[in-house]
Order: C-alpha cells, then sequence, then structure tokens
C-alpha cells in the first residue's frame, strides 16, 4: 500500500540512524562544546521509533527528545514509517556504531530474535518501549517498560457492556490497529474477553486501519457499504476513530448519535472529539514515556538491575470528564 515511499524510506533510515538528531547537537554546542553534562561519559542512545502515524506517536517521540535532552543522553533517533525491514536496519546501524543501549518500539511483535541476538553478541542492552515482542527468549532484552493493552482492550469492552445493557442487539464494527502489533493483538483480545458474556453484542466486521486516520476513514466507508445496521465502532486508537468520524459524516450521519465510537489513547484531538459527543468513551494510554526510559536506560548501562516489565498506568475518560481534562492536556 505504501510502497512509493519505501525508497526514500530506506534512505532516510540510514541517513537518521548514521547522524546524532539535531536536538542533541543543539544541546552540546549550547553547553560550551562539550557533548552533555555528563561529558564523555554521556549515554549514547539508539532509539529506533515505530513511525509517525498517530498523535499518539508524534507526542511520544517529542517526549523521548525532550527527556533525552534533559538527562543528557546523547540520542541516536530513527523513524521506520511502520516497516520492519526499516527498523531492524536501524537497529543494525546502532550495534555498527556500538551505542551504549539500544531502545525500540517494535512495530509487530514477531521476527525480531536474530538482529536481537546480534545486539546481545555485541554487549549492547536492549530496552524494549510501548511495545512488546513475542519471543521465547527474554534475555534478548533488559527490560519492557509500556502500557498493558490487553487492559486497555477490557476497558473498551467493559464500558460497552454496561451502555448495552437492557439493548436488544449492538452491532460493532472494530478498526485494528496495525496487523501483528502488540496493540492490535491485544486490544482485540482485551475487547473479547470483556464482551464475551454480554449475548447482546456482536463484532459483526474488523478490519486493520493501521492505526491512521486515513486507514480508519478508508476501512469505514468499506463497512457502511458493506454493513447494513452498525451500531458502535471500537478504534483501536483515537486517529481511526477520527477517520471514521469522517467517514459517517461524509455518509449523513451523526457520530455519537446513529452510530457511537469507542477509542483508545486519548490524544487531544480525540478527547476534543469525545467533549463534542462525536466520540462516546476513550481508554487513556500514555505516550509519555521519555523520563522512565532514560532512567531506566541510565541505570541498565550502568549494570543495575532493573524490573523486567514497567507497566504504565492509565485511566478512561467519559464525554464530561474529557471536557474538564482537557485544558490542562499536554498532548
Ligand atoms: O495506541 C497508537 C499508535 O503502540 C501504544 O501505536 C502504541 C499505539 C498507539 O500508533 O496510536
Amino acid at each position: 500500500m505504501f510502497k512509493k515511499t519505501l525508497a526514500s524510506t530506506v534512505g532516510a533510515v540510514l541517513l537518521l540512524g548514521m547522524t546524532a538528531c539535531g536536538s542533541s547537537d543543539d544541546a552540546g554546542g549550547a553547553a560550551g562544546g562539550s557533548t552533555s553534562g555528563g561529558g564523555d561519559d554521556a549515554i549514547t542512545m539508539g532509539f529506533a521509533q515505530v513511525g509517525a502515524e498517530s498523535g499518539w506517536r508524534t507526542a511520544n517521540t517529542a517526549s523521548i527528545q525532550a527527556s533525552a535532552e534533559e538527562a543528557g543522553v546523547e540520542l541516536q533517533f530513527s523513524d521506520a514509517q511502520q516497516k520492519q525491514a526499516n527498523q531492524i536496519q536501524a537497529l543494525r546501524s546502532y550495534i555498527q556504531q556500538q551505542v551504549d543501549v539500544i531502545a525500540f518500539s517494535p512495530v509487530v511483535e514477531t521476527g525480531w530474535d536474530t538482529v536481537l541476538q546480534e545486539a546481545k553478541r555485541a554487549g549492547i542492552p536492549v530496552i524494549l518501549t510501548d511495545r512488546s515482542i513475542d519471543s521465547p527468549d527474554d534475555t534478548l532484552y533488559a527490560t519492557f517498560l509500556g502500557s498493558d493493552f490487553v487492559a486497555e482492550g477490557e476497558k473498551a469492552g467493559e464500558w460497552l457492556v454496561e451502555d448495552s445493557a437492557g439493548a436488544d442487539q449492538v452491532n460493532v464494527v472494530e478498526l485494528q490497529g496495525t496487523t501483528g502489533a502488540a496493540p492490535a493483538i491485544d486490544r482485540k483480545e482485551g475487547f473479547e474477553s470483556a464482551i464475551a458474556g454480554a449475548d447482546n453484542i456482536e463484532v459483526v466486521a474488523s478490519q486493520t486501519g493501521d492505526f491512521t486516520r486515513s486507514g480508519g476513514r478508508q476501512v469505514m466507508e468499506a463497512f457502511l457499504q458493506s454493513q447494513p445496521d452498525i451500531d458502535v465502532v471500537y478504534a483501536h486508537n483515537d486517529d481511526m476513530g477520527l477517520g471514521a468520524i469522517e467517514a459517517i459524516e461524509a455518509a449523513g450521519m451523526v457520530p455519537g448519535e446513529d452510530i457511537k465510537i469507542i477509542t483508545v489513547d486519548a490524544v487531544k484531538d480525540g478527547m476534543q472529539a469525545l467533549a463534542d459527543g462525536k466520540i462516546s468513551f476513550i481508554v487513556e494510554c500514555n505516550p509519555l514515556l521519555g523520563d522512565q526510559l532514560m532512567e531506566l536506560a541510565d541505570q541498565v548501562v550502568a549494570g543495575e538491575e532493573v524490573p523486567k516489565r514497567v507497566v504504565v498506568e492509565e485511566t478512561t475518560f467519559t464525554q464530561e470528564e474529557a471536557a474538564a481534562a482537557l485544558p490542562d492536556r499536554q498532548y
């Protein structure tokens, strides 16, 4: 689907992978020649980001870059444009550069063992951030910092079960995240288990919108053509839910009234749509992982013991709660 951009992407990944990001250069310059507050001891981190597919991802990248600068960590940043091959290439370039620590958010769950064994052989610790991998070998990474995506899916399903109590038949269409990605797999599973006992709720169609607004819109347009009776959209992130709103409005219907929408993330645009009544419920997924990541990196590089799993605490939002939280929302 995105073949056109692949050649330029690979070039961009290589380029970004080989050069320090602008912000750490600037920090070095401002400190009067020394590379950071830590001088020669500064930690160098290679960070392989998934892409820039959503508002959540943009906030996550900004958090990591700001926290690195604040912590005096030299950040090498690359954007894989949602392609595993690009991410693997970025990881290999970090190994070759002998960075002190590698952190990445794996675009999909499987297929990492070979490159992570290469990092292990090179003695470079790896921190999984945001998304985890599916591998029998948990010595391939030091720790995993991120949300509990199954719990997020459950919260979405539990809200729907309560909201649908007493209703005859509730037809749900599901906009899945990127195929094979941990949050897509887990948010589907959590939702399904929460609605399993509710005989009146049925998922009538489920397809990936790749976590993007345009993907959500396109898939929703197709659902509106093929499904005669849709009551609820369950979107694995805000952006796809916002795309679904566009499709629903273009079809002459009213989101929030004719069709209810449940999403995950709680980024500003999603919270605004929730406060406006277009979305009915959002499960929060916090993208501000930068500070915790830099702290873990510091400990891992120093050879200290760290917990194998660090779970991010999160909440949920109704329309009233979104209106109240919006003025102070950072992302
Ligand atoms: O929910 C979605 C993004 O991995 C938690 O990725 C992250 C997800 C997030 O594209 O918006």
